[in-house]
């Protein structure tokens, strides 16, 4: 049994060199090395992380650097790139880097090589979405299929959502692609109600296929096809993705029309596989594949790089870092990117499913803090809601800027203003402002005395805020699959460290079984074993459902 990793020498280093830095300012570090900068920036290709505006010395990378050892990180990440059974609690390999394994190097799961499989999907999905974009694969009246309809859910949702949105400059412009994930009606009826069923193709995504809302969704969308167009048209209209052959074969869909992927590609990893077939769909084959190449570039470095080089590693150590010594309970990431605008609620759920948990690998309850609420947006308009609060609030909230240097929509200078904010905004959260500042400032504007004291203390910023900022030279598919690499790695070396399993999602179940207890119980049935307020809560929504 490995010792809890809060007793290790590394984490009893990096507590009581938090208690010595933890006031250190950065204006002073930046004063005292005018290397900081490049001492504290990596690069890989055109992605630039410069982590120098956290709160950090070189002894803190060191002592964190020590935590990797205690951890075997080396051994772990070659554990999962060659298909070792890390998810413990499912007894499964975790291969989503194989899906993008270019190389095609053999990766082996109970002594067989899983890459024939891979390459047969993905020429599957090349061979389905070009006979869609060219016209060859038509719907039942013979029309060409422009819109693509995914249905499905979390995993099977939020990767291809994030990819085709931040991809629009890529997507034909021929085609639109609609996402319905909610079980609620609205989200059924916003997208039929626009569209053209001869021209409409139905992805329905579930791994499991037993998910309750994707299939409820999946029904509701075979029957307004029917409807229009008759039983036949369904295997015109419909395909599946989906690990479960059988389910798929029970709900209506002819398996022939069913694209698999593998038990040992977690939901939330899978927008390499043909989960991301609407990617593919409407970005076409060759730029999925750039997309496939770019986080292959990603796992390349992660894999053989120096972890005081490699970004995961650093990204991760640097979260570790504000988490467990600092106490820091928030991460934000703010993408200057219109497009990457989804990005910040994709990683909540690929960071959030996957390291919020409370019990270790030895099974027991961890007495140290994992996990963190990621949120987000786009940037410049989170600056005009919730950075008030990042700026001037009494927690400290660590960022990530995500800032493409070049725009694909360079009109006027807009991009030149998004970039100078992403750029002030870093800025300004190091720096702060001093009150001495903000007086001089009031002075200059010509406040009288008593407006100056009246005002200098709310105009005064304790700055020493950290941020990194991920530079990369344009948003392409290739730069894509790197920040999505870039952050499931980031993810699986926090979860290493936590020594937790990063790659179950057993906090979601609970919830799911109870609301099938309360649906016959909305129903008819009088609430059972229930809580008094849940009882309330039934008899109330029934009452006014009368
Ligand atoms: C992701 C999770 C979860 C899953 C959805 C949909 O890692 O497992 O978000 O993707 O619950 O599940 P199905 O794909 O099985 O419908």
């Amino acid at each position: 049994m490995n010792k809890s990793i809060n007793k290790s020498t590394a984490w009893k280093k990096l507590a009581s060199h938090y208690r010595w830095h933890k006031n250190e300012q950065m204006k002073d570090l930046f004063a005292k090395d005018p290397k900081r900068a490049e001492k504290y920036t990596l690069q890989l290709e055109d992605l630039y992380l410069d982590y120098s505006k956290n709160r950090i010395d070189s002894k803190t990378i060191r002592y964190l650097l020590k935590l990797t050892q205690e951890v075997n990180l080396k051994q772990k990440i070659e554990a999962m790139f060659s298909g070792a059974k890390i998810n413990q609690t499912e007894n499964r390999a975790v291969l989503h880097t194989a899906l993008r394994n270019r190389q095609n190097t053999p990766v082996f799961v109970d002594g067989k090589n899983v890459m024939p499989e891979i390459n047969h999907v993905l020429l599957r999905i090349k061979s389905f979405s070009e006979a869609v974009r060219f016209g060859k694969f038509k719907g039942a009246t013979g029309k060409k299929l422009t819109n693509i309809v995914n249905i499905g859910i979390g995993g099977s949702d939020l990767g291809p959502f994030m990819a085709v949105t931040a991809l629009k400059e890529y997507c034909s412009k021929d085609m639109t692609c609609h996402f319905i994930s909610n079980i609620d009606g609205s989200a059924c009826d916003d997208v039929l109600s626009k569209l053209d069923p001869e021209k409409t193709l139905f992805i329905v995504v579930s791994k499991t296929f037993t998910t309750i809302e994707t299939l409820t969704n999946a029904k509701t969308c075979r029957q307004w096809l029917v409807d229009a167009l008759g039983e036949d048209a369904v295997a015109k209209h419909f395909v599946a993705v989906s690990t479960n052959a059988e389910e798929v074969a029970k709900f209506g869909i002819n398996t022939d029309n069913m694209f698999e992927f593998w038990d040992f590609v977690g939901g939330r990893y899978s927008m390499w596989s043909a989960v991301g077939l609407s990617i593919a769909l409407m970005i076409g084959m060759e730029n999925f594949e750039k997309m496939l190449d770019g986080a292959n570039a990603m796992d390349i470095h992660f894999r053989n790089t120096d972890f005081k080089e490699n970004i995961p590693v650093i990204l991760a150590l640097l979260g570790v870092w504000y988490n467990n010594f600092f106490g820091i309970k928030t991460h934000a990431v703010i993408p200057y990117d219109q497009d990457l605008r989804f990005l910040p609620k994709y990683l909540q759920q690929l960071d959030m499913e996957s390291n919020g948990k409370s019990v270790d690998l030895n099974k027991k309850f961890i007495k140290y803090s994992t996990g963190q609420v990621i949120f987000g947006g786009a940037g410049t308009d989170v600056q005009h809601s919730f950075f008030q609060l990042i700026h001037q609030g009494t927690q400290i909230v660590p960022i990530d800027f995500i800032v493409p240097a070049i725009s694909h929509n360079e009109i006027g200078n807009h991009h030149e203003i998004l970039l100078a904010n992403a750029l002030a905004q870093g800025e300004a959260l190091m720096t702060g402002k001093t009150t001495k500042q903000a007086v001089a400032e009031l002075t200059k504007a010509g406040k009288s005395k008593e407006e100056i004291s009246q005002l200098k203390a709310y105009k005064t910023f304790q700055g020493n805020r950290p941020s990194n900022t991920i530079v990369i030279k344009q948003l392409t598919p290739y730069t894509l699959g790197m920040l999505v690499a870039m952050y499931e790695h980031k993810v699986f070396v926090q979860g290493i460290i936590w020594n937790i399993d990063s790659f179950d999602q057993m906090g979601v179940e609970l919830g799911k079984k109870l609301a099938l207890n309360i649906l016959p119980e909305l129903k008819g049935s009088s609430p059972v074993s229930h809580d008094s307020s849940t009882t309330n809560l039934i008899n109330l929504v029934k009452s006014l459902r009368k």
